[in-house]
């Protein structure tokens, strides 16, 4: 009999990790015992919702379509409901008495006689994250048949933050458009936010702020509360509450008053009143966001008052309608003094929000970014998360990959999040690390849990790559149970993404759980940061673009030694906003891991780390081996080939052979600008000498002129060339000198985002490669955010062969390129 087959031909991403995809005979014949029908106890909506996807579930991956029922069961059934309504058919389950809102028991019981595997929800939520649990065991091949689960999500504030604007654009956004707004309105069609609701909702997502925090006073107008309704009508069957950023200014913007203080009468009850009047047209509003102080933002501080005062005054209006008031901890000075040796940017949120331990509100949730700076590659935990015990917290972590290659790069999150999440802040000398002080269990606080900042856009895979999805999926998870390790939760995503061949698990599984590491070895080594340019999009390298202004991103590099000071006795005294064991551990370089060193410390370039190597050679060598990581995720990826479906296969294939050219990138210009710094040559004698580069500047130029390229570390010999002469072609073209053989022909080019030129390259007369320079990377000027490679492998050159670039300028794009580089691959 011949069986379709188990994957389709072409997977957009859109379905995620809920596929559904069907089960092979073997696979599905482990579910032939599962009742045929399915029903449901209780009449909440979300009961329906859970029905309706257990059935799609089951279709897709079964086969079979579930009888849809109501009420108590008459035959052998899967029973959705909640443990209250359980009891009254059922007294004798064993499901447990008291759980937390949205925990859930799933197993088995007679009832009336009858076989039932039940999914029975604390509430209706609980019933649903059970009905996902379920078709998540099955999609993992796993056994059912006699299932005994009580699961419980670790905190009841399990968010995603969207930074969408109003007009339509995201900041920060890798994935498209906003799925929410256009043009200064909520879109017509919200069937994108409905499916997004569902995607979260699979993994516990219990809430959604929709507009940047960078927050735009516009969404509190009359006009626009009702347009958010239509936004929480589409997420509501899914469990998922709407939330929105507010701009503190919004009673003085608005028009409507001549102030925004806290503590104004006026405000205070204008913000009564707008709350009200969301929660008439919203009635299971979430609760507001804030953004207050920071980066140009207003605050509390234009009056003298604190971020309690700021908080509490809102928390007040939201209390009697049940809404939350998250209040930003990223709170700092983007004017600092570079000269001020003790300045320190890491200390901001610590000295703002410690002294106000105890002053908030019970409804008050702090939101702390995992690091004190921002979302670097690598950070250490946040100070705050031990400086406040009287106040609840949630972590907000970056799903959306600002500073981590903006997804196109694979970097996975989740080992990088349990870092911090693992780490033992060790409060008042006891165990606590952040998981269980965001979960309130360290210091008993029923609020508190989990924001991350997701981004999703219209692309019809939602973040611009099917494999930043684990991020989404892994943030779902770890903010459900923190506990769970890196290695399950990506096992998880790879099955249900990509389906269990074993071999495409071990693979991808891999490919994941390295590729933060993998990422940090050639951007950010030894805790320095992401060197990225810091004052424009985050993106590709910029290495003293964090020095010498007022962000304080800095690293400190001069031409004897790196790094930041922060100790008590010679830096700026961050490490005292620790406790004294996690002081311990940082204050002295002895103690001080590797990872995090250059964070902490100054230290000469010749000073030896741990593992016996020198900073400036570890510098060199871990963005080589980077590299070389970033090549075999492209063999291994390869190696899947007709084991992933064609589209997500050649779509990611394409990704990570990008990815290996901006790797070098970002190597070169990494190790070229330490190299100038310190005068310290490579001892394996790699950086700045590349035998195999021929530099466009010096081919022979037809039309094509050089230029010098800023910062010149962003490009190979600092310069690049540019073929200015409108409507011409033009060319540059060197000879080949080396012995006959099979090569490989790379070219370094530039692709700027305001045009689509057209590369050729000939040898002697023969076309061996032509491709259009029409990706959309985020700069439209030549340097590392743009650098591009494109290979040309399997050439047999000659010596004395020419070789010839040609290039034809399209929009502001003058066909610009870097170097070609030539390597033997065969005899
Ligand atoms: O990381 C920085 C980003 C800003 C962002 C800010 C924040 C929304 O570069 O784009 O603004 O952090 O978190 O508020």
């Amino acid at each position: 009999m011949l069986w379709p087959p188990a994957r389709a031909d072409a997977d957009t991403g859109y379905d995620a990790w809920l596929r559904y995809a069907q089960l092979t005979p073997i696979e599905r014949a482990k579910y032939n015992a599962l009742p045929a029908s399915v029903n449901v106890l209780g009449d909440s909506a979300l009961l329906q919702t859970s029905q309706t996807e257990l059935i799609r579930g089951v279709r897709g991956m079964l086969g079979r379509t579930l009888r849809s029922e109501q009420g108590p069961p008459t035959e052998d059934s899967i029973l959705l409901t909640t443990i209250d309504r359980l009891r009254t058919v059922a007294l004798s389950s064993q499901a447990p008495r008291s759980l937390e809102p949205g925990g859930y028991w799933i197993g088995h019981a007679a009832i009336h006689g009858h076989d039932c595997l039940i999914i029975a929800g604390a509430g209706a939520h609980g019933a649903l994250y059970g009905t996902f649990d379920l078709l998540r065991r099955i999609a993992l091949d796993q056994d059912v048949s006699r299932l005994r689960v009580t699961e419980q999500p670790s905190a009841p504030v399990r968010w995603v933050n969207q930074w969408d604007n109003l007009d339509g654009r995201i900041e920060r956004g890798y994935g498209g458009r906003s799925i929410f707004f256009d043009n200064g309105s909520v879109r017509a069609d919200l069937s994108r936010a409905g499916d997004y609701a569902r995607l979260l909702a699979s993994v516990g997502i219990n809430g959604c702020v929709v507009n940047n925090v960078n927050a735009t006073p516009k969404i509190l107008s009359a006009n626009f509360i009702p347009q958010l309704a239509r936004i929480a009508d589409a997420f509501r069957p899914w469990g998922v509450k709407l939330a929105i950023s507010i701009n503190l200014a919004t009673p003085e913007a608005l028009g409507q008053l001549d102030t925004f203080d806290p503590l104004d009468p006026n405000v205070i009850s204008w913000w009564n009143q707008k709350v009200d009047e969301i929660y008439r047209q919203i009635p299971d509003f979430g609760g507001f966001l804030v953004k207050a102080d920071s980066e140009g933002k207003p605050g509390p501080s234009r009056y003298g008052r604190t971020p309690a005062d700021a908080a509490n005054m809102l928390a007040a209006a939201l209390k009697p309608h049940g809404g939350v008031l998250l209040y930003r901890a990223f709170v700092y000075n983007s004017h600092l003094d570079w000269h001020d040796l003790k300045a320190d940017r890491a200390k901001a949120a610590y000295d703002i929000f410690h002294p106000l331990d105890g002053k908030f509100a019970g409804n008050v949730i702090i939101q702390i970014k995992n690091g004190p700076i921002d979302f670097q590659v690598r950070e250490p935990a946040s100070p705050l998360f031990g400086g406040l015990q009287k106040t609840n917290q949630a972590i907000e972590l970056q799903i959306t990959q600002e500073y981590t290659g903006q997804q196109r790069h694979l970097v996975f999150l989740v080992p990088m999040w349990k870092t911090t999440l693992d780490f033992d802040m060790h409060v008042d000398g006891r165990y606590t690390p952040v998981k269980d002080i965001v979960t309130g269990r360290s210091f008993h606080h029923p609020l508190g849990g989990f924001a991350g900042v997701s981004n999703v856009g219209l692309d019809l895979n939602w973040l611009g790559n099917p494999m930043a999805l684990a991020n989404l999926y892994g943030f779902g998870r770890l903010a459900w149970n923190p506990n769970l390790s890196s290695a399950a939760i990506v096992d998880e995503w790879t099955r249900l993404t990509f389906g269990n061949d074993a071999d495409v698990v071990r693979t991808i599984d891999s490919m994941q759980l390295t590729s933060w590491r993998t990422y940090e070895d050639y951007t950010g080594p030894l805790g320095a940061g992401t060197l990225t340019d810091i004052l424009g999009s985050h993106y590709g390298p910029g290495v003293g673009s964090a020095e010498h202004n007022g962000w304080g991103q800095w690293f400190r590099a001069d031409h004897l030694g790196v790094g930041m000071d922060r100790t008590v006795a010679t830096g700026t005294g961050f490490i005292g906003q620790y406790s004294p064991e996690v002081q311990k551990q940082y204050e002295t370089l002895q103690a001080t891991p590797d990872n995090l060193l250059l964070f902490f410390h100054h230290v000469p370039y010749t000073y030896k780390l741990h593992s016996g190597q020198t900073v400036i050679q570890y510098i060199y060598d871990s963005h080589y081996e980077g590299v070389d990581r970033v090549k075999q995720y492209v063999r291994d990826w390869k190696s899947l080939r007709g084991r992933v479906d064609e589209q997500r296969y050649a779509f990611v294939l394409g990704r990570l052979k990008y990815q290996v050219g901006h790797s070098i990138v970002w190597r070169d210009a990494v190790c070229t600008w330490f190299y100038r710094m310190s005068g310290i040559p490579d001892s394996r004698g790699r950086v700045d000498h590349y035998p195999d580069r021929t530099e466009a500047e010096s081919m022979q130029l037809q039309g094509y002129a050089p230029v010098d390229v800023v910062p010149p570390e962003d490009a190979s010999g600092g310069k690049a060339v540019v073929c200015n002469t409108a409507g011409q072609t033009c060319a540059a073209r060197f000879q080949f000198e080396r012995p006959a053989g099979w090569y490989e022909l790379d070219v370094q080019y530039f692709d700027l985002n305001d045009g689509a030129s057209t590369f050729k390259v000939f040898v002697g007369k023969q076309l061996v490669g032509e491709w259009i320079a029409d990706d959309d990377l985020p700069n439209w000027r030549i340097g590392g955010d743009t650098s591009t490679r494109r290979e040309i492998p399997g050439l047999a050159l000659r010596s004395g062969d020419e070789i010839r670039i040609e290039g034809t300028p399209n929009g502001g794009e003058p066909a610009p390129f870097d170097y070609v580089s030539i390597h033997k691959t065969g005899p």
